[in-house]
């Protein structure tokens, strides 16, 4: 039988964080765009993804960091351009790929981080007025329960290429220009 003492699972945890941790300095590192500071919060890497014509829906993503010694909470926000802007969240259940709605926000937790990102927590612009074109940026509201309405530039990307972009900067060109 499988099973795992307190001191394993310490032993786990540890290593997760380290990972974690990599993770989120890999996050800086390829951020796009300036960062925004509101309150105790910073928001990096702000992009939408670029949508087809008539698409209904499109994707938010950013990383926010929390400075402060208490927790916020993202909970929702507005846009011109859509109709409805909700926080989702993305995830596995049963081998299927399901999207619901965070209805309570998402949490930053204090001195903490949290990414918005392809396949896992995102913005959802709904019942979009107008197609999402690459180059272009495009404004938001993102409320906070504490750092209170925030607008942002959302810039459009395709996200095939941020990709590409991202593995780029691993390896060090162009760093100076996320400044
Ligand atoms: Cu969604």
């Amino acid at each position: 039988m499988f099973r795992i003492t307190c001191e394993d699972y310490s032993m786990f945890k540890m290593k997760t964080l380290t990972v974690a941790a990599a993770a989120t300095l890999m996050t800086v590192v390829s951020a796009l765009a300036e960062e925004i500071k509101v309150g105790d919060l910073v928001l990096e890497n702000v992009r939408a993804r670029a949508t087809l014509p008539g698409a209904p829906v499109a994707g938010g993503y950013l990383t926010i960091t929390n400075n402060g010694s208490e927790p916020d909470r993202l909970t929702g926000g507005s846009a011109a351009f859509a109709g409805k802007l909700e926080v989702h969240e993305m995830k596995m259940e049963n081998d299927v790929m399901k999207m619901r709605q965070l209805k309570d926000g998402i949490e930053i937790p204090a001195g903490g981080s949290i990414e918005l990102k392809p396949g896992g927590y995102h913005i959802m612009f709904m019942k979009l007025a107008a197609q999402l074109k690459e180059g272009e940026s495009r404004k938001a509201v993102l409320e906070f329960d504490k750092a209170g309405s925030v607008t942002v530039d959302f810039d459009v990307v395709n996200l095939k290429k941020m990709m590409k972009h991202g593995k780029k900067m691993k390896h060090g060109e162009k760093m100076k220009d996320s400044e």
